[in-house]
């Protein structure tokens, strides 16, 4: 069984209603058991700024899927709550993102997926989240929370748990 961290974003819909289905089927399909989760943040839309801000968590869970078969299973989940690469702008509103950050310590570099996840250490709204379940973990060679210690956490607020 392997580690991995991924990471959830949505600003269309229901999106903590969605995550919980997500995280659901992504136990479900994916092999994998739940280890972690964060609390959902909202988070001031990064890249496109004229779009409602962003529901964002972390998740981390121990699948026996090959990072290619897990990437797949992720787009698979995506496309069920609506996602459309083809109709979507670049950064734009989605219902539901999944990113995988990290799956042990591998670094890959492919078309479709490269490990760890590029832009993570420019982005607080998945270290936020991640700093909650994994403060030590190391990716590439960087602990998480002094990665988050660099960034602005600016407009990134945490949500209370939902009954
Ligand atoms: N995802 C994007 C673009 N911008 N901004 C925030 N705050 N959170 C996101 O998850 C996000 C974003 C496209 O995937
Ligand atoms: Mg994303
Ligand atoms: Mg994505």
């Amino acid at each position: 069984m392997a580690s991995a961290l991924i990471a959830l974003g949505g600003n269309v819909g229901d999106v903590r209603a969605t995550f919980r289905r997500a995280i659901g089927e992504i136990c479900h399909s994916a092999q994998a058991m739940l280890k972690a989760r964060s609390s959902d943040y909202a988070t001031p839309p990064w890249g496109d700024e004229q779009q409602a801000r962003f529901i964002n968590a972390c998740i981390e869970i121990e699948t026996s899927l090959d990072p290619h078969a897990l990437l797949a299973e992720l787009q698979r989940i995506e496309q069920s709550f609506g996602r459309d690469r083809q109709k979507e702008r670049h950064w734009g509103p989605r219902t539901l993102d999944l990113d995988l950050i990290a799956y042990d310590d591998i670094a890959l570099r492919t078309p479709d997926l490269t490990l760890p996840h590029p832009r993570l250490f420019e982005r607080a709204f998945v270290l936020v989240p991640l700093a909650e379940i994994a403060p030590d973990r190391e990716v590439a060679g960087r602990r998480i929370r002094e990665a988050l210690a660099r960034l602005s956490t600016e407009g990134i607020e945490r949500l209370p748990d939902r009954a």
